[in-house]
């Protein structure tokens, strides 16, 4: 393990004004996404999606790597160079999704445990290779009536755990992303609750299993109520409630934080990354990893049409700009 080598990509990662760009949908995935535009999710217009987004001028002021699918790893964007040199060559760190997906965990009706630990060390080694420098495995867990169960927190707590050791061993950076669920009918009240348990299960885990808290980053969801909840938060509370919840349960020393989006607005995202950036001086540094958050305007802009990529590319770019300038609290509504 080259802890220095990961302590430097995990603080380029979070460096200042810039963050991930999320692009690591499975096919399963994708294909719902290109659907809901409209658009075949063949090969080659997963392809084409891809390119637009990762050929977008000027991108690398405001995105600092992108987490990529094995496909996207291993394809050529259209103008011939392999989308990991071209992104390498723009200054972003290519990433990798390692993980196998989420499915039921036997019995314990309600929950999911991500899988992909079998054979995970050679498959890092292979990424390694190829020239990604960090990694990505995302649990799921979801808020219902007596969920989530301790078992279950600690079931992906332990994934979560196995993922990030093997990662180091192979100096990729591990991004741990246990990922609460937004779309219940829960309150926000809920939300922190389950967070607070899930990421203390989870650091609780990393210390057990030796991994270097400097040369990692966490994923989490923000506190938020439901988005089936009749009651929803304010952006200053959801952002007193996040920031409260991760000074709780993240140790100091790491590096950065990174939020996935979970479904909420694009303009929402960045309004929440912004109120609490704009809460004063944290720990870590508070940046994101956004998916949908970054891609949902470029998305449906291009639905599938060549002509329409410089339109689409200037709507992905401006969602990372506005991210950038969430990182310092200097967003406001008034950019949109
Ligand atoms: C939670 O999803 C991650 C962040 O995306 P959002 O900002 O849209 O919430 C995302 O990286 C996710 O892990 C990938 O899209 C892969 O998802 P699947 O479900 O295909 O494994």
């Amino acid at each position: 393990m080259n802890e220095e080598q990961l302590m430097g990509t995990a603080r380029a990662l979070v460096a200042t004004g810039k963050g991930i760009l999320a692009a690591d949908e499975s096919t399963g995935t994708i294909t719902r996404r290109l659907n809901s535009v409209g658009v075949e999710a063949s090969e080659a217009n997963r392809r084409a999606y891809r390119d637009m987004l990762l050929t977008t001028p000027g991108a690398e002021a405001f995105i600092s790597g992108v987490i990529l699918y094995d496909e996207t790893l291993r394809q050529e964007s259209l103008g011939g160079l392999p989308f990991r040199q071209l992104l390498a060559q723009r200054g972003i760190i290519p990433g990798i999704k390692v993980d196998l997906g989420a499915r039921a965990l036997a019995g314990f009706a309600g929950e999911q445990i991500t899988e992909g630990l079998d054979g995970l060390r050679e498959r890092l080694a292979a990424y390694a290779g190829l020239g990604a420098r960090f990694a990505k495995w995302r649990a799921v867990i979801s808020i219902a009536e007596g969920l989530p169960t301790a078992f279950g927190i600690e079931a992906n707590a332990h994934a979560l755990a196995r993922y990030a050791a093997l990662c180091q061993e192979a100096d990729l950076v591990p991004i741990v992303e246990p990922e609460v669920l937004m779309d219940g009918n829960n309150t926000i009240a809920r939300c922190e609750a389950v967070t607070t348990a899930v990421l203390e299960a989870v650091f609780d885990a990393l210390y057990r299993h030796r991994v270097m808290l400097e040369g990692m980053l966490l994923k989490p969801n923000m506190v938020i109520a439901g988005l089936k909840c009749p009651v929803q938060s304010p952006v200053d509370e959801v952002a007193r409630a996040t920031v409260r919840t991760l000074l709780r349960t993240v140790p100091a020393a790491v590096p950065g934080i990174v939020f996935l989006s979970g479904g909420q607005s694009p303009e929402l995202a960045t309004a929440h990354l912004n109120a609490m950036n704009r809460l004063g001086p944290a720990p870590w540094e508070l940046s994101f990893s956004y998916g949908r958050a970054l891609q949902q305007p470029a998305l449906q802009a291009w639905a599938g049409d060549a002509r329409q990529v410089p339109a689409a590319q200037a709507l992905y770019l401006k969602r990372a700009r506005l991210n950038s300038a969430a990182r310092s609290g200097d967003y406001t509504c008034a950019m949109e």
